[in-house]
């Protein structure tokens, strides 16, 4: 069935570690192998072994225009034949930054980097440096790449203390990074009453797509601008998933509030490695060469990445965002009902392109909601769903994304696997 996957994967695991280059990739929280993809067209993946499969992963985000767009596709291979890297600043780095620049409210300046880890790593140093301030407030639940600050679980007790999410992140290290529940003010003013002075940032997804999919409850945004500005700290909109995907200007344009900072990725690298941090230019001047605040990157603003990104942008500006969000809001419907019919408890929260299945009697706003999901119910459901083409997130705690390429057949097709599950 999977013979060729199954084949890749034994002889990778002798070579690199858990035998994939990202951990989720493994498939271990759905106790699945992963499998090997040959290539992808449109809103579909081809295995090693050749089977298609709908691709509700998207490369984790990226391919909101769908596999092998012809723009992007066309962009990159005439790209490469000028070359793949100069080491020196090229015409099209110029072209995404004004095109970035100019479809995201809050952005006045924009530095590319290499990934969405890279852009909040960076974000952060800037946002101590611009302060003078250490202390970063983050939310249980979500992500923000593996850079040492951001890797930080709960403390024993204490909400706000932080331990070592993971060894080799030494204490001192995560000792000025604060947590907080998502979605849970109240929790952010009593650290701001507490912490304030030293608060440097406070990081938000402003859509969290690390635990699922939980929504921003109704003035939680606005409560974390305001408590920001009041304190001198800086807020900074992690939009590495949303940016170009809940709205062509991102969170910050559809529920218009206006970040310090942003951070991107994905989608505005087209599946090529990309990621940016930018916000406003008195912040941004700080930024080497033109201020002192060091950050550097061999690829940044690689002629390769940038003609994707900018074919991405460019194809994204001039489409129906509202037709999309209506197609995947009729399909999750559709699919919650058919799973809810089957006498499960399930939640489906949708926003824009995404959307996620919990299955749970109660609405998920937090990780301790989104934990408390019967987890192996999922599994069931994701095992049943790829043995019939259909490639959901390997994880409880991801999102479910649609593409431009998923058509009305794509989605009936998924709903009559869905009403084969037996859950
Ligand atoms: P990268 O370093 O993986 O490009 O971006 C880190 C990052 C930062 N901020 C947010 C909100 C993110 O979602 C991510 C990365 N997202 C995960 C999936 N949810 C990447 C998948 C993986 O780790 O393989």
């Amino acid at each position: 069935m999977d013979d060729a996957s199954r084949k890749l994967f034994e002889k990778s695991r002798a070579l690199v570690p858990g035998g994939v280059n990202s951990p989720v990739r493994a498939c271990h929280n759905v106790d699945s192998l992963p499998l090997f993809i040959a290539e992808a067209h449109g809103c579909h993946l081809i295995d090693a072994d050749g089977k298609n499969y709908i691709d509700f992963v998207l490369s984790w985000g990226p391919m909101i225009l769908g596999h092998d767009a012809a723009p992007v596709t066309e962009a990159v291979c005439s790209a490469a034949k000028r070359g793949t890297s100069y080491g020196a600043p090229c015409p099209d780095e110029v072209a995404l930054a004004e095109a970035v620049v100019a479809a995201m409210p809050g952005l006045e300046m924009v530095r590319m980097v290499n990934s969405g880890t890279e852009a909040t790593m960076s974000a952060l140093r800037l946002a101590r440096a611009a302060t003078g301030r250490d202390k970063v407030l983050k939310f249980i639940g979500c992500y923000h790449g593996h850079a040492d600050p951001f890797l930080a679980a709960a403390g024993s007790g204490v909400a706000t203390f932080s331990i070592p999410g993971t060894p080799g992140v030494p204490q001192s290290v995560v000792a000025d990074t604060l947590l907080a529940p998502y979605n849970d003010l109240a929790a952010v003013e009593e650290i701001f009453a507490v912490h304030g002075p030293a608060i440097a940032a406070v990081i938000v997804e402003p859509v969290a797509a690390n635990m699922g999919l939980v929504l921003p409850k109704p003035g939680f945004l606005e409560g974390l601008r305001a408590l920001t500005t009041q304190h001198g700290s800086l807020l900074v909109f992690d939009e590495v998933i949303t940016g170009f995907r809940v709205a062509f200007g991102g969170a910050q344009a559809r529920f218009n509030i206006d970040p310090d900072l942003t951070t991107f990725g994905k989608i505005i690298g087209g599946g090529l490695p990309v990621g940016a941090f930018g916000g406003k230019r008195r912040y941004m001047e700080l930024v080497a060469p033109q201020g002192n605040v060091y950050q550097a990157g061999t690829l940044s603003g690689n002629p390769l990445a940038m003609a994707a990104g900018l074919a991405t942008v460019r194809a994204l500006a001039v489409a129906d965002y509202g037709a999309l969000e209506a197609r995947t809001s009729a399909f999750a419907t559709a699919l919650r009902d058919i799973l809810a019919a089957k006498g499960v408890p399930v939640q489906m929260p949708t926003l824009a392109s995404m959307f996620c299945p919990y299955f749970c009697e109660h609405e998920v706003t937090d990780f301790a909601g989104a934990k408390a999901c019967d987890q192996k119910l999922f599994t069931n459901f994701y095992k049943q769903m790829r043995a019939q083409g259909i490639y959901l997130a390997p994880s409880g705690f991801e999102t479910g994304m649609v593409s431009f390429a998923h058509t009305e057949d794509d989605f009936s097709r998924t709903l009559d696997a869905a009403r084969k599950v037996a859950l």
